[in-house]
């Protein structure tokens, strides 16, 4: 049996000061760099925290037998604003089976086709605002975000955000990241740290209450335009039963779903548009296909069908090769069922282990030249020869992401409706900065676009 390496830490405060609260990921990130073995574990805020990234090791940690997920800090702190919502709910908590079943078919395919009149509409939105705004310094994450925020909200819930129409984001997305970054701080807080920041406290539960206002208000306006009917996400929860037990979902938890999704719907695919926009401007072969791509598939200017857009295939490969270089949620963790090996390494029962994404993806014994911007590893034949256990964006087994189809298909929308009308540039050649607040998004990311021929 081997000893999991560790960094030294402090008596007491184990290695919690070493942290930087507003990027514990860059942190971890560079200790996995000092480590081969693939794992370290971490003395975080008095809890013992394994983190693996060699790719034999995740694999083993993705074998659900062994690990299942668990509410621990941080998703335990999140769960102060989305309770038993699916993000959040614990492993055995059995209203996590009921809404799973229930919304299940909500994100099949065939739902992606249902709700593509409304990726259109808000992708052209975009794509209007972008035209209006040529030769300016566009903020890329602020505009991702009100790409999919509009999109969950009308699609999941029939509500409009019209966050185009306004310079400033809603405040719902103060609240939110305000709240996402607090969540992240008390992850490697000691607790009577917590307890002393009164005024940390207090705003917290204001962005809270925020956020608390506007699911009310959905539901509210849902309920006042009759209830159900509608096929949608809300439509579902306010109806449907649970088709194993025919167990409905309570008040309480339905608000709490609707919270999750307008956070885990939007936070995330923000992410990957604007990291896939990153490194497009840093590929001109890949974007140069793209190009070629979207003149075949989508000449003119009619708005493309579903059927058009689901024939893509270096768009979707783009975004592939983005989740695996640049992963919007790095970190995702379960904990052990029983004393168990993986590998030559104990890891007791209870024990949380995080699965560390970035070096994980990049990781030399799995990928070939792990650095660079392949999109070819997504072709068909390459992609047999993947490592099981080395690519994870959308987490693992069946709490893995309920909605990898509606982010994929939204995002390839907007890819294509991007490039079939703008060139891109980057006068102000923008060097990556990570901005973490629980997710990932590049930070002062600005772009510049022009039409690439006269529209009428
Ligand atoms: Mn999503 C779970 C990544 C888009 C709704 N999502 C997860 C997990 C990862 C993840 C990783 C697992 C977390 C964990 O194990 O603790 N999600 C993504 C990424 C994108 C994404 C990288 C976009 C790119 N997610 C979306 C979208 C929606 C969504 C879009 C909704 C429309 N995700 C969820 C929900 C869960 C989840 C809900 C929790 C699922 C469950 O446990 O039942």
């Amino acid at each position: 049996m081997a000893r999991i390496p560790a960094p030294a830490g402090l008596p007491l405060v184990g290695n919690t000061l070493q942290i930087p609260s507003h990027a514990p990921v860059e942190h971890f990130v560079k200790v996995a760099s000092q480590y081969d073995e693939g794992i370290f574990q971490l003395e975080i805020a008095g809890r013992r925290v394994v983190l693996v990234y060699d790719p034999d090791l995740a694999a083993e940690v993705c074998d659900e037998s062994r690990f299942v997920k668990r509410i621990r800090p941080p998703l335990s702190i999140v769960r102060d604003f989305a309770g038993d919502g699916l993000f959040t709910a614990d492993h055995d908590e059995p209203v996590w089976g009921h809404a799973h079943r229930i919304l299940m078919p909500a994100f099949s395919q065939r739902s992606m086709k249902a709700y593509y009149p409304q990726f259109l509409e808000v992708a052209e939105q975009l794509v209007a605002s972008w035209a209006a705004r040529q030769g300016e310094d566009l903020p890329v994450a602020d505009d991702m975000t009100r790409l999919t925020l509009d999109t969950i909200s009308l699609t999941g819930f029939g509500y409009r955000f019209n966050s185009f129409d306004s310079p400033h984001l809603h405040p719902f997305l103060q609240a939110m990241g305000g709240a996402l970054t607090e969540a992240m701080h008390r992850n490697q807080q000691l607790p009577f740290v917590t307890r002393l920041k009164k005024r940390n406290e207090e705003s917290y539960r204001r962005d809270i209450a925020t956020m608390h206002e506007l699911v009310d208000e959905v539901i509210k306006q849902r309920r006042a335009e009759g209830g159900g009917g509608a096929k949608d996400l809300l439509g579902l929860m306010l109806e449907a039963s649970d088709p194993q037990t025919g167990a409905r979902l309570s008040d309480e938890n339905i608000r709490n779903q609707v919270l999750t999704f307008l956070i885990a719907g939007h936070e995330t695919t923000s992410g990957l548009l604007s990291f896939a926009l990153y490194n497009l401007l840093r590929e001109p072969h890949v974007l140069a296909r793209a190009y070629e791509e979207v003149d075949r598939l989508l000449p003119g200017d009619e708005p493309p069908a579903y059927e058009t857009i689901m024939k893509l295939d270096v768009i979707p490969r783009i975004l592939e090769e983005t989740l695996r270089i640049w992963s919007p949620i790095p970190v995702f963790a379960v904990s052990a069922v029983q004393d168990t090996m993986i590998g030559d390494y104990l890891i007791p029962r209870g024990q949380g282990v995080g699965v560390l994404l970035p070096p994980l993806h990049r990781s030399a014994k799995a990928w070939d030249r792990p650095d660079e911007f392949d999109i070819d590893r997504w072709l068909p034949e390459n992609r047999k020869q993947h490592h099981p256990g080395a690519y994870k964006p959308f987490g693992n087994g069946e709490r893995a992401c309920i909605g990898r189809q509606f982010a994929l298909t939204e995002a390839r929308l907007a890819l294509a409706m991007i490039l079939r009308r703008f060139a891109l540039s980057d006068p102000n050649v923008y060097r990556m900065k990570i901005k973490q607040t629980l997710t990932l998004k590049p930070d002062g990311f600005t772009l510049r676009v022009r039409e690439r021929r006269a529209h009428e």
